[in-house]
């Protein structure tokens, strides 16, 4: 069965450590998960800092039902990853 990914987003760079160690886990998991390269896109970092103040990544964009929340820290997000 499929992981659902739907509603979410990485915020990364490519050369970012933090943000390759995301990918590896995103990788191995077998996720398809959607990418918003920052130094690709500024449109993506400015919408992030307009949002949480941070200009930090990695970011993940968790968007609910009820909401759309923020949440950094490589470790958070491999960990929130890991329990979908
Ligand atoms: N402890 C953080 C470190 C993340 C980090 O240092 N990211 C760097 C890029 S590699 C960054 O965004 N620096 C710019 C900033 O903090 O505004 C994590 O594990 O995610």
């Amino acid at each position: 069965m499929t992981i659902s990914t739907q509603g979410l987003a990485l915020y990364h760079f490519e050369s970012c450590p933090y943000c390759q160690k995301v990918r590896r886990a995103v990788a191995e998991l077998g996720l398809d998960l959607e990418l918003r390269d920052i130094r690709k896109n500024p449109d993506f970092q400015d919408e992030k800092v307009a949002a949480t103040g941070k200009t930090q990544v990695p970011c993940l964009r968790i968007e609910k039902s009820d909401g759309v929340t923020w949440l950094y820290e490589s470790d958070a997000v491999v960990d929130y990853l890991k329990a979908l």
